[in-house]
């Protein structure tokens, strides 16, 4: 193959990964990671956020140095460029979570009209639930009406055009912090006003002052946690099931040689729940046989595999940077995408091996994949439709081109809080216990992606396991799920890696020290945990010994995250330079003066063992301002 070799035994902590990427080299095959060190050396302006093309006058560039321009043709600096970056990445990546969200409103409310037969209400309760929070009256009225009001009032929080805070966030958030976004006028008033907002003020000409484009960078993300992604969580409980602890498998492992093999990747369940559904069904398993296969093997990337994964139990084959490597194993049937952190190079990569790569969805459309719309009303029809096609191919597999690790490790997911509450027998108060005697010293929630930059899931795993063994719980959602799982953490049996306190508490209640709370826009699961201990401790979020971390974070719906974690009032850890550095203003605002303001702030550090520590003593910091034992 032409182009740089990858140091594979280098690149990833993850049993498999390595010889995946070796094979690709035999096959004439690029991964990310061959791309990444053809992007060598990436541009210092770009990485330093100090790249400005928002009009034709630029683009502009700031020389780091101050040698060079100071200013773009328009005047802005570099601490305008850079505040103004970032609040564009938080507005991406709130738009992201929260237009997947809009679609599983769409479903939901369809459900509710009557219009999509092939889907039901499935947790009524939380539906209750949910209209309760919503003020929409349950009495005398049916599963179907209370629904319809309920999507009428989630609709408006997208676009209502009043002053008064999104619902969702009013209805959730603690009291106390409430008053403090009021205090600062970041409270958030529909979701895509805000983030059309954060576009308009970036626009060439307009809001050039640091602090207020940040702080407006926070009201856009506080819509997405509080409100874009919690709808999301709470539709996704409601229309498929709650989360329960659940076994499965994962690693690459999880691919079967004698299977029609099926990887559902991207995010929204509304499609994958329904794949993995369908794919179950006699009458598919038995085309399966037909074609010479088993069955059927339905197996999870990303988020949307974590959507299954928590209610389904359906096996996961990997994380972000393993879905190329999926297909190299000359295994996969089809790889069957909805949107978000897709690689377009799937195409190519599958243009190699036998593996069709199907997209479903208007809004993220691949050059040379088959495109199989997806639509709601016709979603059992559509989902087989699509099977079919991965089972036809079984045919062209090429045995000689197949190499399946045998790597595959034993897991305990669907930790959604209604699933903690039982385990902790029905309310807070033994969590709170073991918090405030020090049995356990603090809650960190890690989240977020693989990135090249990054040594695969080590990130992830060295800092989980660095908290643990100081008697912290893990809590946390997105591909950092997918790579504790792998490595381990997510078994009761991982007990044995944590301290004592925290062993004692699992082994109590039987848990992992690490609990898989769903996909990324299950963050929101976090907050409310959040919300729900400030509330019974009669203190705000900010004043918890709880942190958070995205230790391999890529992506603009993790900046999004991010902020709206630290908007909440948490501590939180990027391992991750973000593109800020080009301003020390920004950089100061964020890592240090945010703190006054919001209680929280963002913390930088690549090497996550001086992570752990770093956040531990967050930690105990806390814990002496409580008066709780350290
Ligand atoms: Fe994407 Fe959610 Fe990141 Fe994974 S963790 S790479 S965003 S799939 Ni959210
Ligand atoms: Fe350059 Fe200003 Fe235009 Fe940005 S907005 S490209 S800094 S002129």
């Amino acid at each position: 193959m032409a182009g740089k070799k990858v140091p594979s035994k280098q690149v990833s902590i993850t049993p498999g990964v390595g010889k995946l990427i070796e094979k690709a080299e035999e096959d004439g095959v690029k991964t990310a990671w061959h791309r990444f060190l053809e992007q060598q050396p990436q541009c210092g302006f770009g990485l330093l956020g100090v790249c400005c093309k928002n009009c034709t006058m630029g683009p502009c560039r700031i020389d780091p140095f101050g040698v060079g321009p100071t200013k773009g043709v328009c005047g802005a600096d570099a601490d305008t460029i850079v505040a103004r970056n970032i609040v564009r990445m938080i507005a991406a990546g709130t738009a992201g979570h929260s237009d997947h969200s809009r679609d599983v409103v769409h479903v939901f409310k369809g459900i509710a009209e009557g219009k999509f037969k092939d889907y039901k209400l499935t947790d009524v309760e939380k539906l209750k639930e949910l209209a309760k929070i919503l003020g929409v009256e349950t009495e005398g009225k049916s599963e179907n009406e209370i629904a319809l009001e309920v999507a009428h009032i989630l609709e408006m929080e997208f676009g209502k055009q009043d002053e008064e805070p999104v619902r969702l966030l009013a209805a959730t958030a603690p009291k106390k912090r409430i008053k403090v976004w009021e205090k600062l006028g970041v409270l958030p008033r529909a979701i895509d006003r805000e983030i059309c907002l954060s576009m308009h003020r970036t626009h060439i000409g307009c809001d050039a002052d640091p602090a207020s484009l940040l702080l407006h960078g926070v009201r856009t993300a506080l819509a997405d946690g509080w409100c874009g992604s919690m709808m999301a969580t709470y539709l996704s409980d409601i229309l498929f099931g709650t989360p329960k602890p659940i076994k499965s498998l994962a690693n690459l492992g999880v691919l079967k040689e004698d299977m029609v093999n099926i990887i559902v990747h991207g995010h929204n369940p509304i499609l994958s729940m329904k794949i993995a559904e369908i794919a179950q069904s006699e009458e598919m398993q038995k085309l399966a046989e037909q074609y010479g296969a088993k069955g059927i093997n339905v197996a999870g990337m990303c988020c949307t595999g974590n959507e299954v994964l928590s209610r389904m139990g359906v096996q996961v084959a990997g994380n972000f940077l393993m879905q190329e490597l999926a297909i190299i194993t000359g295994a996969v049937e089809a790889v069957i995408v909805d949107y978000q952190c897709l690689m377009p190079s799937l195409v190519d990569v599958a243009s190699c091996y036998h593996t069709k790569i199907i997209t479903t969805e208007p809004k993220a459309r691949i050059p040379g994949a088959i495109h199989v719309e997806f639509e709601p009303e016709k979603a059992d029809e559509i989902a087989k439709e699509i099977i079919k096609i991965a089972i036809e191919n079984y045919k062209n597999r090429v045995p000689a081109k197949v190499y399946i690790p045998e790597h595959k490790m034993e897991l305990v997911a669907g930790f959604s809080v209604e699933a903690i509450l039982e385990a902790l027998g029905g309310t807070l108060e033994p969590l709170i216990k073991a918090l405030q005697d020090g049995t356990i010293k603090g809650i960190v929630g890690i989240v977020g992606c693989n990135n090249p930059r990054v040594k695969q899931n080590y990130g992830h795993v060295t800092l989980a396991k660095e908290l643990i063994k100081r008697d912290i719980l893990v809590v946390g959602t997105g591909c950092w799920g997918i790579a504790a799982a792998m490595h381990g953490l997510l078994t009761p049996e991982a007990a044995e890696m944590a301290g004592p306190g925290l062993k004692a508490v699992c082994e109590a209640l039987g848990i992992p020290p690490c609990l898989h709370m769903g996909s990324c826009v299950d963050c929101s699961r976090i907050l409310l945990v959040l919300s729900a201990l400030a509330n019974a401790l009669n203190v705000d979020i900010s004043d918890l010994p709880v942190a958070g971390s995205a230790p391999e974070w890529m992506s603009e719906k993790a900046v999004a995250i991010g902020t709206y974690f630290v908007a909440s009032g948490v501590f939180t850890h990027l391992g991750v330079i973000p593109p800020v550095l080009g301003s020390q203003k920004v950089t100061k605002l964020l890592t240090d003066d945010i703190e006054d303001l919001l209680g929280g702030k963002f913390y930088v550090e690549t090497d996550p063992v001086k992570a752990a520590e770093t956040i531990y003593n967050v930690i105990i910091e806390k814990r002496k301002k409580l008066g709780w034992p350290i």
